[in-house]
């Protein structure tokens, strides 16, 4: 490597210096659980209070039946979790007790189904149009997945949640799905303070 060489290397050392030290300067390092407390983050505009988690139930080979995915999910307390379930099950699953058709612990204690680009905000499903559930821990919170009709595109059920509580939780799928759930219809919920 000639002189040339090694000035260009400087170069390059020297701006991922100066990037690195603004960085820091900037946002604060390290970034504290939450991401937008501290001095620091003042100058930055304000953190939308919301975040994102997209799941999908489709049949997985490997198992032989129909599967959440993700199934590990990690969320920060306090904040708005808009949960997005996309699915391709048409079955009708059995529902042990009609409360597992109640929505709960969502906000306004509903959820929004998307059917053939129709939105809808309900607060149950139709015992008989239920194809999985997304239930959490002791079934406080609880929002149920349409079956998909075939004729309507993919159905997508949506709803908000809030956990106040940290710490590691299980989710699951309450009702008998895949006649006897041979799927992974279940997955573990982290709750970071
Ligand atoms: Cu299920």
């Amino acid at each position: 490597m000639g002189p040339r060489g090694w000035t260009g290397a400087a170069l390059v050392a020297a701006l991922v210096l100066v990037v690195v030290v603004t960085s820091s300067l900037t946002l604060g390092w390290p970034p504290s659980p939450l991401g937008a407390t501290g001095a620091a983050a003042s100058s930055l505009p304000p953190a939308t209070p919301t975040v994102y988690r997209n799941l999908t139930i489709s049949f997985a080979p490997s198992v032989g039946g129909f599967s959440y995915a993700p199934t590990e999910l990690e969320v920060p307390a306090h904040v708005a979790v808009v949960f997005t379930i996309t699915n391709d099950d048409p079955s009708v699953a059995t529902v042990p007790t009609p409360s597992d058709a109640q929505v709960r612990g969502t906000t306004n204690g509903a959820m929004v189904v998307t059917e053939g680009g129709v939105a809808t905000t309900l607060t149950a499903l139709p015992i008989d149009q239920i194809a999985h559930t997304f239930t959490i821990s002791d079934s406080y919170y609880q929002a149920n997945v349409p079956i998909l009709a075939a004729e309507n595109g993919p159905v997508q059920v949506s709803f908000t949640m809030v956990f106040d509580f940290p710490g590691a939780f299980a989710w699951g799928c309450v009702v008998l799905c895949d006649g006897g759930m041979p799927g992974t219809m279940y997955g573990s919920l982290t709750v970071v303070p």
